[in-house]
């Protein structure tokens, strides 16, 4: 007797808010025979938009659970060619909604691989979530408390080629991080997280980059940043401030929700490490500065809140050989990612530093500042093995000649009106704050 071959059906997935419209899918698919699902994975999903709440192991436990799931593959990409090949189902079934926009050419891809083996396409009418009463801002909110947004940070370095973060100084600008995003060249692009600078938090304050705006004060104007945002945050806490102190600077950042602090190996009076001049008596010994990640690493409840050692030596006119040495012992003593920082205006010094770092067995993944080396691309980064980059001071310089040019046209006119083009209306400007 023949054994009729059971039919499998291929069901991509990223199960993250499970509802009934994804129920309703396998459901349907059951029908068909064997119901092998393609869980995305989180750097598939980050490809085209956010991270999940929930993370791939989690959905994986959520999914196992679920009536009529046969088997959960691994999807970790957008395209389904690697899995289709392999697993040769007879259907693939996908909501209708990919007809159009970003994922349409996906989909030609996929009818043309099930006809090489005869296999077919159904398309089931897509569920707006909005219909089914998923309110995903709710959803988050319950998923958005301070201990999940610190290990955002994590889960973003294991899955993304680079995560870019960009420099915060108040709210609103947090607010405009938070919701920005573009589909550029065929890409879901954002920037990941934000910046808590301390140039940018001194300058907005008026007060130069030398701690004159003390910690706490920096600590509690951030605040206000994190209640209106959701996204990563690494705090730029210039050298750590007392050893004595630091675990409880750690522990106050942590019971925010921030996901990193950034540690720099400099000790006096501080400057702005952009500032020409620089005094090379500044440099902290490496044995000391050691101590401060030990005791950064100590303090932190969890492992996911990320230590970032940041190292001056190129600021401070030292050589390569000094940093890669900083590297090694900084990254021995716990250091979750070093910053190597630089004030010229090629990625020559970082370049130079990444090709050695990136042999070491203490290896640890790289974070560039590109303020003065500006030409320098995302794409080159990775190359080199940068995993971060900060874009640390551009809202704010952006803000500032934009503030200047429309008071100086309002002199000259002696009216604003010649500035309403230039300004956002303030119709616009009060519907960027969410109303509850
Ligand atoms: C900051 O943004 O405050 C920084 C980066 O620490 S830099 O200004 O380059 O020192
Ligand atoms: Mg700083």
């Amino acid at each position: 007797m023949i054994m009729k071959k059971e039919k499998k059906i291929y069901v991509p997935m990223g199960a993250d808010i499970l509802h009934s419209g994804h129920l309703n899918i396998i459901k349907i698919a059951k029908r068909y025979g064997k119901v092998v699902v393609g869980l995305f994975t989180d750097s598939a999903i980050g490809e085209y938009k956010r991270l999940p709440l929930i993370n791939y192991a989690q959905r994986l436990e959520i999914l196992k659970n679920i009536k009529g799931v046969d088997q959960i593959v691994k999807q970790d990409t957008w395209d389904y060619s690697k899995n289709l090949r392999k697993i040769k189902p007879d259907f693939l079934i996908h909501g209708d909604d990919w007809k159009t926009g970003i994922q349409k050419q996906t989909r030609l891809k996929v009818i043309k691989l099930l006809n090489i083996w005869g296999g077919k396409l159904i398309e089931v009418p897509y569920t707006d979530e909005n219909k089914i009463k998923i309110n995903k801002k709710d959803i988050s909110e319950v998923f958005f408390n301070p201990n999940t947004r610190v290990s955002r940070l994590k889960r973003l370095l294991d899955s993304k080629k680079i995560v870019k973060f960009i420099e915060s100084h108040n709210p609103i600008t947090g607010l405009l991080i938070e919701n920005l995003k573009i589909h550029f060249k065929k890409e879901h692009r954002e920037f990941e997280g934000i910046w808590s600078s301390s140039l940018t938090d001194s300058v907005s304050n008026g007060k130069p980059d030398n701690q004159s705006v003390e910690l706490s004060t920096r600590i509690n104007n951030l605040n206000s940043i994190m209640e209106v945002t959701t996204k990563p945050v690494l705090f730029d806490a210039d050298n750590g401030g007392r050893i004595e102190h630091l675990p409880y600077t750690i522990r106050n950042l942590e019971r925010l929700g921030v996901s990193a602090i950034a540690i720099e190996d400099k000790i006096g009076l501080k400057s702005n490490s952009l500032f020409k001049v620089q005094n090379k008596e500044n440099h902290d010994s490496v044995e000391n500065f050691c101590l401060k990640i030990k005791t950064a690493c100590e303090a932190r409840r969890s492992e996911d809140f990320l230590i970032v050692a940041r190292i001056e030596s190129f600021i401070l006119g030292k050589n390569l050989k000094d940093a890669l040495f900083r590297a090694e012992s900084y990254s021995k003593a716990g250091a979750d990612l070093i910053l190597i920082h630089s004030k010229v205006d090629t990625p020559k010094e970082i370049f130079a530093f990444a090709k050695k770092f990136k042999k070491s067995k203490n290896y640890k993944p790289l974070v560039a500042v590109p303020s003065t080396y500006s030409k320098v691309n995302e794409k080159q980064l990775i190359d080199h093995g940068f995993k971060l980059v900060i874009y640390a001071n551009h809202l704010l310089r952006a803000a500032y000649p934009a503030m200047e040019k429309v008071a100086l046209n309002i002199l000259k006119n002696k009216r604003s009106f010649e500035s309403e083009k230039e300004i956002i209306s303030i119709k616009k400007i009060l519907n960027m704050i969410p109303s509850n």
